[in-house]
């Protein structure tokens, strides 16, 4: 089973930190691999509640 991550190392040790976006409320969720992946980092990135939309990569 291959396992697909999205993400970007965040905290600066070299590893990707896993993350998930949440459309519905515009948060990014990200697993730091400095935490052991049990640190979660949330990112509110837009609001919904103002009507930003996400805007997928073409
Ligand atoms: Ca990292």
């Amino acid at each position: 089973v291959e396992t697909v991550r999205i993400g970007s190392d965040f905290d600066g040790d070299g590893k990707v930190d896993p993350t998930v976006y949440r459309p519905a409320t515009g948060q990014w969720f990200v697993a730091q691999s400095s935490g052991a992946y049990a640190t979660y980092l949330v990112v509110q990135w837009g609001n919904q509640g103002l009507g930003d939309m996400p805007i997928r990569e073409r």
